[in-house]
């Protein structure tokens, strides 16, 4: 259900770049004979390209996913219903509890507060559960050679058989979304190599099976984006009646003092926690109507690994329900 989610935001920032009827123009053993001589340029060994590519065919089913035309838009409290379960809170404050060494030495190492890595680690595999069972190979080459956002997913090839060829993980281990989306932090190839660390230390970036692996390269993407560890993510607020819907959106910040002159205030009526220094956005993703939410720079952080302000939101308010 996660993964449908996404693949609604994905589809449609794919929706606007794709030309119809411009895929598939060449036959698809012709195209990874181009594809084989391109990655060996680039790199690949000759044994990973041999054993990876061999016999690969389009997966249809990848197909008719990146076809799919996204179905209505959900409202942010559907999504919300959906993604931030009583299963969700209480699996979540499991894993708080049963990794809380790991998850302590990956956020001295790297700033970033427990809550925030396992609630991301939820909403992408819902804590590992759902990493998708394609084999990443044979999806990727699918989308490359299907043409549409083709450069992209070719690049993303190599990456992956990059991977491969640096031996973090075996061929068929090597498992995710329709999209390519790898292991239990739902990383793109290009995102594991700049993003993955072996944080256990045993020479594999692991981001498939090996927790501290998915921990720490989870918390490194988070702290090479900017993350502060001395902020929270955001909180939610209500706004006045005669506030204007031009003042939200990320792309309006101001200081906390400001927010607060306009009528901001939290949930109760109580004033908001001023800060000096500190700016900030109001994000109402239902409308002036709908929930508020002040949000600092760490949310830009979630956004930074997927512009969804749903999906950003979500990360917050779950990390808040399951650290208690
Ligand atoms: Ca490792």
């Amino acid at each position: 259900m996660i993964n449908y989610i996404k693949h609604i935001f994905l589809l449609a920032v794919l929706t606007c770049f794709s030309v119809p009827g411009a895929a598939q123009a060449e036959p698809f053993e012709q195209w990874l004979a181009g594809f084989h001589a391109r990655a060996a340029k680039a790199g690949i060994s000759t044994e990973t390209l041999e054993e990876s590519l061999a016999n690969i065919q389009p997966i249809q089913r990848v197909i008719d996913l990146d076809r799919k035309q996204p179905e209505g838009k959900l409202t942010f409290a559907e999504y919300r219903k959906r993604v931030i379960n009583d299963r969700r809170i209480l699996d979540g404050r499991e894993m708080l509890h049963r990794h809380r060494e790991t998850l302590a030495e990956v956020e001295s190492r790297f700033g970033v507060p427990p809550k925030y890595v396992v609630a991301l680690w939820g909403i992408e595999t819902s804590y590992g559960a759902n990493t998708g069972g394609f084999e990443v190979v044979p999806a990727l080459a699918t989308l490359a050679w299907e043409g549409r956002r083709g450069e992209f997913f070719t690049r993303e090839l190599v990456d992956a058989l990059r991977i491969l060829d640096q031996g973090h993980i075996e061929l068929h281990a090597m498992k995710g979304s329709w999209a390519g989306a790898m292991g239990q932090n739902q990383f793109m190839p290009s995102s594991f190599h700049n993003f993955a660390v072996d944080f256990d230390g045993d020479g594999h970036k692991d981001i498939w099976n090996t927790y501290a692996d998915v921990f720490g390269s989870t918390a490194n993407y988070l702290a090479r984006n900017g993350w502060n560890p001395d902020e929270r993510w955001g909180r939610a607020v209500a706004l006045p009646k005669s506030f204007p819907a031009s003042l939200t959106g990320t792309d309006v910040r101001k200081p906390l003092e400001e927010w607060k002159n306009l009528g901001v205030t939290l949930p109760g009526g109580a004033p908001i926690p001023v800060v000096g220094g500190m700016r900030a956005s109001i994000v109402a993703p239902d409308g002036i109507g709908g929930p508020a939410f002040l949000v600092y720079d760490n949310y830009r952080v979630f956004l930074s690994w997927n512009r969804s302000t749903y999906f950003a939101t979500a990360v917050g308010l779950l990390a808040d329900s399951i650290a208690h």
